[in-house]
């Protein structure tokens, strides 16, 4: 079992998609084991996007992820991090493939609705940087469909 982070960005909120996104994680038989909404400030974003600074796109990133509020959630399961990734799609919308939020919900490159953890290792240090309080726990009993 993993659990990654992922968060619907400013585009997703103000689209009125985030039942939408989170009935794909939830209907996939992933579990939410964190969730809260908040406005992201330029100290947040700039750590959470840190391996971005310096390329073209990172203001205009910051800007984007700072200008409203966001949606995070921690999210568990089986493989949780590469599943989450194949449900999101590819980073540009006009690339993602239909059937993933990305490829069925937008055409835009930069304002793509959501963002999932890349690795195991990126999921870690994401989850410690927005839930520093940690994640919950479900009852054993709730695993039994996978
Ligand atoms: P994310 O981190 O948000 O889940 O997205 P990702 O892994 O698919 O893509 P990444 O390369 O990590 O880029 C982070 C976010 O920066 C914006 N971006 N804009 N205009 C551009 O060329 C460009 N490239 C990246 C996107 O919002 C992307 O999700
Ligand atoms: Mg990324």
């Amino acid at each position: 079992m993993e659990t990654t982070f992922i968060f619907v960005k400013p585009d997703g909120v103000q689209r009125g998609l985030v039942g939408e996104i989170l009935n794909r994680f939830e209907r996939k038989g992933l579990q939410v084991v964190g969730a809260k909404m908040l406005r992201v400030d330029e100290d947040l974003a700039g750590k959470h996007y840190a391996e971005h600074e310096g390329k073209p796109f990172y203001p205009g990133l910051i800007k984007f992820i700072t200008s409203s509020p966001i949606m995070a959630f921690a999210i568990r399961g089986v493989d949780a991090v590469t599943v989450s990734r194949t449900l999101i799609g590819a980073t540009n919308g006009r690339k993602a493939d239909p059937g993933t939020i990305r490829g069925d919900f937008g055409l835009s490159g930069g304002f793509n609705m959501i963002h999932g953890s890349d690795s195991i290792e990126s999921a870690n240090r994401e989850l410690a940087l927005w839930f520093p309080e940690g994640t919950l726990e479900y009852d054993k009993s709730s695993n039994l469909w996978t």
